[in-house]
């Protein structure tokens, strides 16, 4: 058995699961009391907590594919709940999900303690060979202890990129030094001028050069962004 569940039969037979609908496991940790986490089953403490994403463009096929038709609202979340509370039974987990809320999960602070990941000056949290283009669509809790070795040190990409070209591709400054001015972007996205950001993404988060092969399709960049607007027109 190896030392790190990483490494394990189960973690393999586990992103095969998640692979067929392109999407990865990204790492976990152990739990603490102090993470104040449902019990995954009646009786049975959380111990450890795994992280499922995507990374790149690799889950938009499988997404596009099997989605509600167009019409249902929050599509992808309901299609996330469709393909993961089922892989989540088989591995006796509770599924957690980034969109339940407010109150919202931490999936910011677990991804930091799961995966060598860092915030950007974008917020969005960097990872040292996919930048940007990757994200969170649910966490498994687990009652079983699983060893996972701790996240290994990894080249933070902004604390060496002195030019940070991210901070001067937004036509509107939406990124302030009190943080991202989420109203300011949404006008300028839904306005006249919006397209570019509106139907390629987010300007500044393509301005990054780590990981720029990973960058999602057009239609995924458009998919998210029409969430977004959604959410705050
Ligand atoms: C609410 C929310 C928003 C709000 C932010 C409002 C605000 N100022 O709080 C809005 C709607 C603006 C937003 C927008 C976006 N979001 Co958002 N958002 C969330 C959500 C659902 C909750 C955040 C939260 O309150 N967490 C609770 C606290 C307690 O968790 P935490 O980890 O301790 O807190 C961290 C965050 O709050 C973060 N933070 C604070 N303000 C903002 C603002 C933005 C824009 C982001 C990205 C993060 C962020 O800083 C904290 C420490 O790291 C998270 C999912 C989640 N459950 O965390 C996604 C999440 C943070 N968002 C994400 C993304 C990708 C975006 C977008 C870039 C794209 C998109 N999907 O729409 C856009 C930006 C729009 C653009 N023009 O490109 C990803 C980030 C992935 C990553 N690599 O880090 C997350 C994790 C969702 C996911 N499925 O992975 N988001
Ligand atoms: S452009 Fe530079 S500072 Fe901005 S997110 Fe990318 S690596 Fe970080
Ligand atoms: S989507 Fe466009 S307006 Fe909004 S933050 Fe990104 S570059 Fe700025």
């Amino acid at each position: 058995m190896p030392a790190d569940f990483m490494e394990s039969l189960a973690a393999a037979q586990l992103s095969a699961a998640l692979a067929e609908h392109g999407m990865a496991l990204r790492g976990g940790f152990r739990v603490t009391a102090a993470d104040d986490l449902p019990d995954p089953a009646p009786g049975r403490q959380a111990r450890a907590l795994l992280l499922v994403g995507n990374v790149g463009g690799a889950m938009w096929p499988a997404f596009a594919a099997a989605r509600d038709g167009g019409t249902g609202a929050n599509p992808m979340d309901n299609w996330t709940r469709r393909v993961i509370d089922p892989i989540a039974g088989q591995v006796g987990a509770l599924a957690l999900y980034p969109f339940v809320g407010p109150p919202y999960f931490p999936f910011q602070r677990w991804a930091m303690r799961a995966e060598a990941v860092a915030p950007s000056p974008l917020m969005i949290l960097i990872h040292p060979v996919h930048g940007l283009w990757h994200a969170y669509r649910a966490a498994l809790v687990l009652a079983d202890d699983c060893d996972l070795a701790p996240v290994p040190a990894a080249p933070i990409p902004c604390e060496t990129c002195a030019d940070r070209p991210c901070l001067r591709a937004c036509p509107v400054a939406a990124f302030t030094a009190t943080g991202f001015a989420d109203r300011t972007c949404a006008s300028h996205v839904d306005g006249p001028n919006g397209g570019d950001c509106r139907e390629g993404g987010c300007l500044a988060r393509r301005a990054c050069p780590v990981g720029q092969d990973l960058a999602y399709p057009p239609a995924q960049m458009a998919f998210h962004m029409e969430a977004f607007l959604s959410r705050r027109r």
